[in-house]
């Protein structure tokens, strides 16, 4: 089927374990190589080669790149909209320099493809709230979201000029029930249904109206698998595909996890995370995606619910 070698860069974060797993199955474990800043997250223990690294670290990746000999390589590794405001020039660093390093080096090697995330967060006030289109007015309100977008533009610049096959999806919220999500404004789609099992309540950090864009991560790996394995020729959008699935607001989902756990209360607290989360979209407009490589979302909110819990009871 192939003879790829992928790197995945930010292994053992909440994208990169399910992605590590998705990957190992699907091109045999030997063929994945980990790698992450911190250990081994527990679940890939086993299941293939782990190194360390740090994406900042040029000639390390360089080496590891030439030693694996790699031919694709996923970066995940980055700060999220939450942590990133409390840390705007760390956030900057790493996530730019970060793309920088890796298009460098996909450049210079003459990867076959690269993989990046984008994220929702690139839209700000400024564009529409419902139905947000894949072209639209763009003017990020958080440092995430202007480097995701600037990063966006640099994936476009590296096609465009070198030829480097770079493709980007704009994850919505992801939630999932492997590994814990990374200092995101929409942690709390997590943290909920955690707390609806240990503690029959949560306190949400934001209001109970708060309608967000969110997916879940069978659906998001899915999503990154298909858009990677589609033909060059499919991908027009070559800054970052728009993807829905889900919208829905802390009321919703806590009125969908007590079918199931009746008993369940939630209370909210909004937090310095409200002014993120009311900056963008309320929902996605993904008929690009749609369009150029048939992205079409399988979980609705109370599939996504009934597994969630069943998996984390
Ligand atoms: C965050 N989980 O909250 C990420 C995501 C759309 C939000 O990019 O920062």
């Amino acid at each position: 089927m192939h003879n790829e070698k992928i790197l995945i860069i930010g292994a053992s974060g909440q994208i990169g374990v399910e992605l590590t797993l998705a990957l190992r199955n699907r091109y045999g474990s030997a063929n994945v190589v980990a790698a992450d800043l911190r250990d081994q997250n527990s679940l890939l223990e086993g299941t293939g080669p782990y190194v360390s690294l740090d994406v900042m670290n040029k000639d390390r990746l360089r080496d590891l790149v030439a030693q694996h000999e790699i031919t694709q390589i996923y970066l995940l590794a980055a700060m999220l909209s939450a942590t990133g405001e409390r840390n705007p020039a760390m956030a900057w660093d790493l996530n730019m320099q970060g793309l920088l390093n890796v298009l460098d080096i996909a450049r210079e090697e003459k990867l076959n493809k690269v993989f990046w995330p984008s994220s929702i967060a690139v839209f700000g006030p400024s564009s529409p709230r419902i139905n947000c289109p894949q072209q639209t007015i763009i003017e990020p309100t958080t440092i995430y979201g202007i480097s995701k977008y600037a990063g966006e533009f640099w994936c476009r610049y590296y096609w465009q000029r070198y030829g480097v096959d770079v493709r980007s999806i704009r994850y919505p919220g992801l939630i999932s029930y492997k590994s814990a999500p990374g200092g995101g404004t929409t942690d709390y789609a997590v943290e909920i249904y955690h707390e609806a099992l240990s503690k029959q309540s949560y306190t949400c950090f934001l209001r109970e109206d708060t309608y967000l864009p969110m997916l879940y991560m069978p659906d998001a790996i899915r999503a990154t698998i298909e858009l990677m394995e589609a033909p060059a020729d499919r991908i027009a959008v070559r800054t970052s595909y728009n993807i829905a699935a889900l919208s829905f607001s802390p009321a919703e989902v806590a009125a969908s996890i007590q079918r199931k756990i009746p008993s369940f209360t939630l209370s909210c607290q909004p937090d310095y995370r409200q002014v993120i989360a009311d900056s963008w979209p309320q929902s996605i407009d993904d008929s690009v995606a749609r369009h150029d490589w048939g992205w079409t979302p399988q979980y609705n909110l109370d599939a996504m619910t009934d597994d969630m819990l069943q998996h984390l009871g």
